[in-house]
């Protein structure tokens, strides 16, 4: 067991910080009031690679292992959580998904095209009446001739309007229940595929989320990804994948607020001294130092699973689950310190604290997180 990080993993890190640092911050808080999609940053970032970490070089990626995929996830999530889920959807759910599954063709026609940035990729599981209950899609996949036809709706898909490829899961056979999904790589110019982008959201406001819309899109054999049948499992191996990612991404929130708090608490006076000398202001920031703490060394222990390419399914839930709900409190902590600046945008942490809530809901609740990782004790099945 070590704990240590490599020198490359440092190296790594460093790199992913100063990037982070010169060209995320700044904008951040002016895409999120204008809702504006980073479009900008992910061309800067497609040069040094971080649109395709932990994707092999033969196929257009970094081919960094997973321990440094985390630490340039956590530090993009440390400066802007909209910006870290269009990475994390891009890589995890979709390269990796593509590596994964696809076909050598499949592999070598998009993947180097999504490392680049040249394609945004989406990962449309989620149904606007199926969320946590993946196994009941309601999208259905037709064999039509050579190929196949689709119909439904995709819901809360993020990146949805700017990707030109779409990964969607589809019941083919719904007399084999979630044996009958199977999942297919959809490019946007097919007729019928649309999106409609929702807006008023609580947080993630420069992060693109959308409805897709299928209407008898029509689709090659070839389109299909993995076997006829194959498409839950390949759903839920990628968010394992997700669910490690958006738990490095909160853990980026996390420290975000230690930063933040440490910085504005040694500078505020109260009471005649820094806000810092006061007990229950420094009781905050140990809180948080010591979850947020808890919570990297989680997210390496699954990295380390990961790498080793041991099953990782209950750790990445565990990490995923306290990661989350750790930047959450971290951010209300860091509110709290910075009193009423922390409540407008002044100051970034209310940002962080909006930003945070849906890590507690997507790529699977808390309570689905809970689920899984009380199933694994049990061995006895709580869901459903
Ligand atoms: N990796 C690979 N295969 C997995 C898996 C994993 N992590 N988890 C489950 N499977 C497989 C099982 O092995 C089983 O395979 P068989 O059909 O061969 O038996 C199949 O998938 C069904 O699994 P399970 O019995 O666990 O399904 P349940 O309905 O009990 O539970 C949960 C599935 C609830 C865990 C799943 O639906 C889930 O994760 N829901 C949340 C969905 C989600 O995260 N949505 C967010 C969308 S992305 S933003």
């Amino acid at each position: 067991m070590d704990f240590d990080l490599t020198p490359e993993h440092q190296a790594i890190r460093t790199l992913a910080r100063d990037f982070a640092d010169r060209e995320i911050a700044p904008g951040a808080r002016e895409r999120d009031r204008s809702e504006t999609f980073p479009a900008d940053v992910l061309r800067k970032m497609a040069p040094i690679g971080f649109l395709g970490g932990p994707v092999p070089e033969e196929y257009g990626g970094m081919g960094v292992d997973m321990i440094s995929h985390s630490l340039i996830t956590e530090e993009i999530g440390r400066v802007d959580s909209s910006v870290r889920t269009t990475l994390s959807v891009q890589i995890s759910l979709v390269e990796m998904t593509i590596l994964r599954f696809g076909t050598e063709a499949q592999k070598r026609t998009y993947l180097p095209a999504l490392c680049t940035g040249e394609i945004i990729g989406c990962f449309g599981l989620t149904e606007p009446e199926v969320g946590s209950d993946a196994t009941k899609l309601r999208t259905t996949a037709k064999p039509d001739g050579d190929g196949w036809v689709l119909n439904g709706r995709k819901m809360w898909i993020s990146n949805g309007s700017v990707s030109k490829l779409a990964l969607v899961f589809a019941q083919a056979d719904p007399s084999k229940g979630h044996q009958g999904i199977t999942a297919f790589v959809l490019e946007r110019e097919r007729d019928g595929y649309g999106s409609q982008a929702i807006h008023g959201k609580l947080g993630l406001r420069s992060s693109d989320s959308s409805e897709l819309i299928l209407e008898n899109v029509r689709v090659p054999d070839s389109a299909r990804l993995g076997e006829i049948g194959e498409g839950f499992k390949i759903a839920m191996t990628s968010l394992d994948g997700g669910r490690y990612s958006v738990a490095a991404g909160a853990v980026g929130v996390a420290q975000a607020c230690i930063d933040a708090s440490v910085a504005y608490s040694t500078q505020r006076q109260a009471f005649g001294k820094p806000i810092a000398g006061h007990q229950l202001v420094a009781e905050l920031i140990a809180d948080m130092i010591v979850e947020t703490e808890a919570a990297r060394l989680l997210v390496w222990r699954a990295g380390q699973l990961k790498d080793r390419g041991a099953p990782s399914t209950r750790e990445t839930s565990i990490a995923k689950l306290y990661a989350s709900e750790a930047a959450q409190r971290a951010a209300d902590g860091a509110i709290q310190i910075h009193g009423g600046y922390g409540f407008s945008d002044e100051f970034p942490v209310e940002r962080y604290w909006r930003d945070a809530r849906v890590n507690r809901l997507y790529e699977g609740t808390t309570q689905i997180q809970k689920l899984i990782i009380a199933r694994f004790a049990t061995g006895i099945d709580a869901i459903g």
